[in-house]
């Protein structure tokens, strides 16, 4: 008891008091261990059980369990929760015991868990383990599988897990509203030989999308493309932890993805290989270089590569994924000479500011007025300037220096000597272009195919 109390108090979890826990200890129903913060949570060694290496979950934590006669048992709370996206902007989510999404699961290849799940939603609800092999009737499908947990009721589920891998967990109830308000989260199969797929960093996050209307704070449920909020673990940039590592690391990231459409996850400085899917670990012999790797809807990538110094950019290649919202409905401006407009308008509004004539990228120096609770579609700034990203966008940091186990923001990257791009001051040339081609030297030889008479 005492372990685990001192587990509950470094990772950084709200435990009941000690009579309450002792009271718990010996009821039937593990104590649901609840937290709110957006603040990673450093990755908790097991507290009972089977030696693993943690995961960290980018702006998150992995919820503590209790042995009970050799079974790992966990309580997860299906609940309204109030989740910052990043700061200035909170939104009314679902999520599970406090935050969306919710806590992590970790485990261990040949463990028994028994999962209760109990439902504070005004609806009914549902979990199913995306990806795990287990009994048809612990798959969680409401109305297939199993009646739906009614509000207020409490469900068990009990299966072992057969094989290693990155799992996620949502419900199938209402699935559409219940996805769309931020219910998620991550299930991580530790293999049984903790050797195996070792890593020195292993970092975990889900994708979800949100449609808020600037100036408000609940989901819009019924979106079924048209999202303006583009989130990693219900994080916006730049409200998103950055992934720190150490030069030489090996680093694996693993990215699920339950929104309503695929990603292309960029890493910067690295070439990296897809080392598992939500399928299991992909063999050595299958696996290619990439910068890019695509991860569609309800699919899990893990990737691993060996940590580059630097600052380097990690986000979604869809360009409009790196924007917040407002971002999406701004009018083409440039070229456009909108002087005599601009007079017109503010006449009418004094505070009227005219933008993009010649693109965005002031918008991101400047504090434009936003309604209440709504982020800039584009912000963050860096040791240059401003970053003019938003969404789905976080930074590698890789240092020669970071300790072991040590996920502290260590500041902007130091770039060592003519390292750097610079502007040019010297004199400028005027540029030497390529000669006109001769008006006959590029004769088009059209032919239409042979044996086709044109009309
Ligand atoms: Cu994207």
């Amino acid at each position: 008891m005492n372990d685990r109390r001192n587990f509950l108090r470094t990772a950084g979890v709200t435990a009941l008091g000690a009579a309450t826990v002792t009271r718990i200890g010996a009821a039937s129903l593990p104590e649901a261990a609840t937290q709110t913060s957006t603040t990673m949570q450093p990755p908790p060694a097991p507290s009972s059980g089977r030696p693993y290496s943690p995961v960290v979950t980018l702006n998150g934590w992995s919820l503590p369990w209790r042995m009970k006669d050799g079974v790992k048992e966990f309580h997860i709370v299906a609940e309204p929760v109030v989740r910052e996206l990043a700061p200035g902007m909170k939104a009314n989510l679902w999520g599970y015991n406090g935050t969306s999404p919710g806590p992590t699961i970790e485990a261990v290849e040949g463990d028994r868990v028994r999962i209760f799940v109990t439902n504070k939603l005004p609806e009914a609800t549902s979990i199913h383990w995306h990806g795990m092999l287990l009994p048809s009737g612990m798959d969680g499908v409401s109305g297939l599988t199993q009646p739906a947990i009614a509000a207020g009721k409490t469900f068990v589920y009990e299966f072992v897990l057969t094989k290693s891998g990155t799992f996620m967990y949502h419900p199938h109830a209402d699935e559409m509203l219940q996805m769309a308000m931020g219910m998620m989260g991550m299930f991580i199969v530790h293999p049984r030989d903790i050797r195996q797929f070792k890593v020195d960093r292993d970092f975990v996050f889900l994708l979800s999308a949100f449609d808020i209307e600037p100036g408000s704070a609940t989901p819009k449920v019924n979106t079924m493309l048209d999202f303006n909020l583009w989130a990693w673990n219900s994080r916006v940039f730049p409200g998103i932890d950055p992934l720190i590592a150490r030069t030489g690391d090996r680093v694996r990231i693993r990215v699920g993805n339950l929104t309503m459409t695929n990603h292309p996850m960029h890493l910067h400085g690295h070439h990296f290989e897809v080392t598992g899917t939500d399928g299991g670990w992909v063999p050595k012999s299958a696996r290619w270089p990439e910068v890019t790797t695509d991860v569609a809807v309800g699919q899990m990538r893990a990737f691993e590569f060996v940590a580059n110094a630097g600052d380097w950019a990690f986000h979604c290649h869809k360009s409009h994924h790196t924007m917040n919202a407002m971002g999406h409905d701004v009018p083409t401006m440039i070229g456009v000479d909108a002087r005599g407009v601009a007079e017109k308008i503010t006449k009418l509004v004094p505070d009227y500011m005219q933008m993009g004539a010649s693109g965005m990228h002031e918008m991101s120096e400047m504090e434009m007025p936003v309604p209440n609770n709504t982020l800039p579609m584009m912000t963050g700034s860096g040791p240059f300037g401003g970053v003019a990203m938003g969404g789905m966008f976080s930074v590698v940091k890789v240092r020669d220096d970071v300790k072991p186990g040590d996920f502290k923001d260590p500041g902007w990257f130091k770039h060592p000597a003519g390292t750097l791009a610079r502007e040019y001051t010297g004199e400028l040339d005027p540029p030497v272009r390529g000669q006109e081609p001769k008006a006959d030297a590029t004769t088009l030889d059209a032919r239409k195919p042979s044996g086709h008479k044109g009309h």
